[in-house]
This record gives C-alpha cells, sequence and structure tokens, in this order.
C-alpha cells in the first residue's frame, strides 16, 4: 500500500501565489529556521561583523554570499528555494544578499521606495525574501508595504531629504499612494516575508530596546538582464532549473565560513543598488 507523503508547507498554494500577484507581497508562511537554528545563526553573527572595517556599518555587508557559505548556505536554503519557486517558477537565480540591522534605539529609518528604481536589471521580475534574525514588529521598525502598489508603474523618486535613512532615495507621501494604506510585516525570527521589487515599501526608526535584524535576499528569474555597465560586480547562482537566456556572469560558490569579497565597494547609486 502506498504511504501517503506529506504536502510540502513551503511550496506556495494557489491561493498564496494569487494573493502575492495581487498585493505584491506574502506573509504567514512558516518558519525557515527554528528559535534554536536562528539562535546558532545569530551566535555566529559577530565573525561577520568582525570583518568589517572601521568606516563601514552593517550596511556594508552585501554580496557576502559570495565569499561567505553562512550566507550561501542562507541564500540556497531549499525551503527558500521553495517558495521562491513558488514566485518565480522553475528557473531563477540569486544575485544579492544584505542586511538591514537596526540596532536599540536607532533612528535608522528606510524611506518609501521600490527596489526596482534602484536596479539596472530588465525586466521586473523578482522577488525579495525579508529574513528575520529577530522578532520584528511595528514597535522595533519593521518593515511596511503599500499593497497593490507593484501595479501602478516605477514612480520617480527623490534624494531623500531625511538624514537617518539608509537609502539615499525615496518616495514622497502623496505622489502616487498613500502612506496610511500600509500593511505592518510583522515577523518571528527565522521567519520571512515576500515582496515584489515594484513594491512601495519602508520602515520607521526603533526607538524600542530590542535590536531589528533582518537579511534581504534577492532572486531573479533568469530572464532578467542586469546592466554592467551600471552594476559592474553583478554575479549570480542559479538556484532552480536552467539558465536558458544565460544574460548574466556567474559567481563561484565559497568555499570558507566567513569571508568578504574582494571587490571595491561603490556607492548605492553607482552600482544602481538600494
Ligand atoms: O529592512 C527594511 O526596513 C527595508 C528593507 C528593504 O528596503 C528591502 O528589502 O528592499
Amino acid at each position: 500500500m502506498a504511504t501517503a507523503t506529506a504536502p510540502n508547507p513551503y511550496k506556495l498554494t494557489a491561493a498564496q501565489q494569487k494573493f502575492y500577484h495581487e498585493n505584491g507581497y506574502l506573509l504567514g508562511l512558516p518558519p525557515i529556521y527554528t528559535r534554536q537554528e536562528m539562535a546558532q545563526l545569530n551566535a555566529e553573527l559577530p565573525n561577520l561583523l568582525a570583518l568589517l572595517k572601521p568606516d563601514e556599518t552593517t550596511k556594508d555587508i552585501r554580496e557576502w554570499h559570495e565569499t561567505s557559505t553562512y550566507l550561501y548556505d542562507i541564500c540556497m536554503n531549499p525551503k527558500i528555494l521553495d517558495l521562491v519557486e513558488g514566485i518565480l517558477g522553475p528557473n531563477f537565480y540569486c544575485w544579492a544578499s544584505n542586511f538591514f540591522i537596526k540596532d536599540p534605539r536607532s533612528m535608522s529609518t528606510v524611506g518609501w521606495h521600490q527596489d526596482s528604481y534602484y536596479w539596472p536589471m530588465t525586466p521586473n521580475n523578482s522577488v525579495t525574501v525579508w529574513l528575520a534574525f529577530d522578532d520584528v514588529d511595528e514597535v522595533n521598525g519593521g518593515m511596511k508595504l503599500i499593497p497593490g502598489s507593484h501595479k501602478g508603474g516605477i514612480i520617480k523618486h527623490r534624494r531623500s531629504t531625511e538624514t537617518n535613512s539608509v537609502l539615499t532615495l525615496e518616495l514622497e507621501d502623496g505622489s502616487d499612494f498613500k502612506a496610511d494604506s500600509a500593511v505592518q510585516f510583522r515577523l518571528k525570527a527565522g521567519e520571512c516575508s515576500l515582496h515584489d521589487d515594484r513594491a512601495i515599501h519602508g520602515s520607521q526608526a526603533n526607538p524600542s530596546d530590542r535590536r531589528r535584524a533582518g537579511l534581504t535576499i534577492r532572486y531573479s528569474g533568469t530572464n532578467v538582464k542586469n546592466d554592467m555597465a551600471v552594476n559592474p560586480n553583478f554575479k549570480i547562482y542559479l538556484c532552480r532549473g536552467v539558465d536558458e537566456f544565460k544574460h548574466n556572469p556567474y559567481g563561484t560558490p565559497p568555499t570558507q565560513r566567513y569571508g568578504r569579497p574582494s571587490f571595491k565597494p561603490v556607492s548605492n547609486e553607482e552600482a544602481g543598488r538600494g
């Protein structure tokens, strides 16, 4: 007699896919890491932080999945890849990872923006996984997103007037959206959200005494091509399927647990990165 196998909870249902395509985000997903696994990942984090140069901040831990198996293994976690496959389909790659860490009582904010405004990539077919390293909510500056805003086209961004903003560009409330329609993201450590590269999102300061750390991981369909003249360090790691397009250069998987890329980091605008 055939034994029934339990359904894979990371394989998105048709209802979840529909919600994502209508709203530009997805929450309520099963945890990627247990609390114990998350505690282990958090315990290892200081080894990465120790590689930062004196004039750098945690924001500069960008693309270190190329040189740290600690991060590469997270980016290639099959549970995360199953979720992403439910959005992008069978053929996709990973190309970016970076931390957004707000320490307790940090005034750091992330102005309203659309990721794709920063990225020299066409067409728009990218998903961000925001993996919570801490419990994250409205009290410690969790992310907010305007549902359906991914359908409104790319809105012109202005230079940020907010001195504590992590990003250099932002959207003005009222330009083409209402900030009060935003959904507050709440995640437990080890859980993740998904969002579309055109969805308007941002986050406020963290006045609480709890840290708010998340790792963003960016995935794109193999049809997406990066403009190497704008972001010359761009490298892809095929996660699933086949690369029928061969638009982009490949990176080599790392071999050491903690390491930083040797290329000289360029500014957000130079790299076309948010
Ligand atoms: O962590 C945040 O507050 C913002 C993250 C973000 O802008 C992104 O994931 O694109």
